[in-house]
């Protein structure tokens, strides 16, 4: 069965890979499973169509037959669960892939998300300038632990996984920041992830979103 996932119609990107469906797309690409994309307006997000497939009104959504998903590690955790190439076979390093997943989103990636609020939208309030700093220091603390721990490795543990899938999409929101660049390792982490096929793939195709141009297939 083919799935369906959402996206923005006009991200406010401008298809540069930052929004959420990007994950799912390269998962999807990373496994060969041909998928569906349904575009959304920011106000039919918030639409009661929409809201029953995702509560919080927003994107990416999974549609498979009966099963509908949202949050993008969830549904990547889906996809690497149901084909093989995400997950390794052996249960315990199963476990800490996953394990990586869940310290993308829940350990890496809030920080960065509070920079970009702090700045895009609470960049006139008085407090503003002061807390910048901090959040940036908060981020930093975490790129030096990852930087640590990655080392010399190309990816976080063993072969490209789900876990690695999840970091890359993380990190990619800190390239503009020029943040990255100070760990070295970690901005070629990036881009060895960015240099997968299936992400190019994946990009390609988010990016044709917004450029009008067709979609790879
Ligand atoms: N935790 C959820 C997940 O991981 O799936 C978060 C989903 C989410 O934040 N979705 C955003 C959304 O639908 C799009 S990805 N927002 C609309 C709304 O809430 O009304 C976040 C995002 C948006 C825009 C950019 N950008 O333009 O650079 C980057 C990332």
């Amino acid at each position: 069965m083919i799935p369906t996932i959402t996206a923005f119609e006009r991200s406010p990107d401008h298809g540069r890979g930052l929004a959420r469906d990007m994950r799912v797309r390269w998962a999807l690409e990373e496994v060969c499973q041909p998928y569906e994309v349904r575009l959304v307006s920011f106000s039919a997000m918030k639409e009661p169509a929409h809201r029953a497939l995702h509560p919080f009104g927003q994107i990416p959504t999974y549609e498979e037959g009966d099963l509908a998903l949202f949050e993008s590690g969830a549904i990547v955790l889906h996809i690497a669960e149901r084909h093989a190439g995400l997950l390794p076979d052996d249960a315990n390093a199963r476990a800490r892939a996953i394990t990586w997943m869940f310290a993308a989103v829940n350990t890496v990636e809030p920080p960065i998300l509070e920079l970009v609020t702090a700045k895009f939208l609470e960049g006139d309030r008085p407090w503003s300038k002061e807390r910048l700093p901090l959040i940036a220091d908060r981020i930093r603390d975490r790129l030096k632990q990852l930087s640590a721990r990655l080392g010399d490795t190309d990816w976080l543990d063993g072969a490209f996984s789900a876990g690695d899938l999840m970091m890359v999409g993380v990190l990619l929101r800190l390239k503009a920041s020029g943040m990255l660049d100070e760990y070295p390792n970690l901005s070629a982490y990036v881009s060895r992830g960015e240099a997968r096929p299936a992400f190019k793939r994946a990009f390609a195709d988010q990016l044709a979103v917004f450029t009008g141009e067709p979609q790879t297939g």
